[in-house]
């Protein structure tokens, strides 16, 4: 099996009450699930079974394999998504390295907590909203995509996401998506992990 769904890296009640087991049995167990079962289905005997998951989305993507992308990119962000959330995540506290590059290329924490709001408020219909760092320029930005689309494939390193999709947030923000993506900044978002990836630099995908 080319792609698997990986294991979350917290209890499935560890983030209430921002976001609830009865949600990580749906998005974790039926649709993060769903997209791995059919992205097997559709990728079975071509060379996307072979590549990493990265190499894998780009190369769909520019090849004009856009069902199958439309599985793989959901895939990677899934997987970023639940890295995204840390149980007492969230606020403007953050590992120095990150706090510094934010402040430099977003002009502050204020700063990305509005841009993320806005960008994930007003991304219309389903998708996602990103702290990406830009290989070209190196600096930061805040990004939307829509349905599966991944920054990944737009020459940026993907550092945190928040999904906007209605299955993210129906069940315990009912149709509020500006009330769970301010749960979701100020509560859950693992700056740690973005720091991580910040420290890692631009991601090199082999061709
Ligand atoms: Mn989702």
């Amino acid at each position: 099996m080319a792609f698997t769904l990986p294991e979350l890296p917290y209890a499935k009640d560890a983030l209430m009450p921002y976001m609830s087991a009865e949600t990580f049995e749906y998005h974790h167990g039926k649709h993060h699930l769903a997209y791995v079962n059919k992205a097997n289905e559709l990728a079975a005997g071509k060379k996307y079974e072979t590549m990493s998951l990265e190499q894998a989305a780009i190369a769909a993507k520019k090849d004009g394999e856009q069902k199958l992308f439309n599985q793989i990119g959901q895939i990677y962000n899934h997987n970023l998504f639940w890295v995204s959330m840390a149980p007492n995540g969230g606020g403007a506290k953050m590992p120095g390295n990150l706090e510094k590059k934010i402040r430099e290329d977003i002009g502050g924490y204020d700063a990305l907590r509005a841009a993320l709001l806005d960008k994930g408020t007003t991304q219309f219909g389903s998708g996602w909203a990103w702290l990406v760092l830009d290989n070209a320029s190196g600096k930061l930005e805040v990004v939307s995509t829509g349905n599966a689309e991944t920054p990944l494939t737009d020459n940026k390193t993907p550092l945190l996401t928040c999904d906007v999709w209605e299955h993210a947030y129906y069940i315990d923000y009912r149709n509020a998506r500006p009330k769970f993506l301010e749960a979701w900044i100020d509560h859950l978002a693992n700056w740690e992990h973005a720091a991580e990836l910040l420290d890692k630099g631009p991601i090199k995908v082999a061709a």
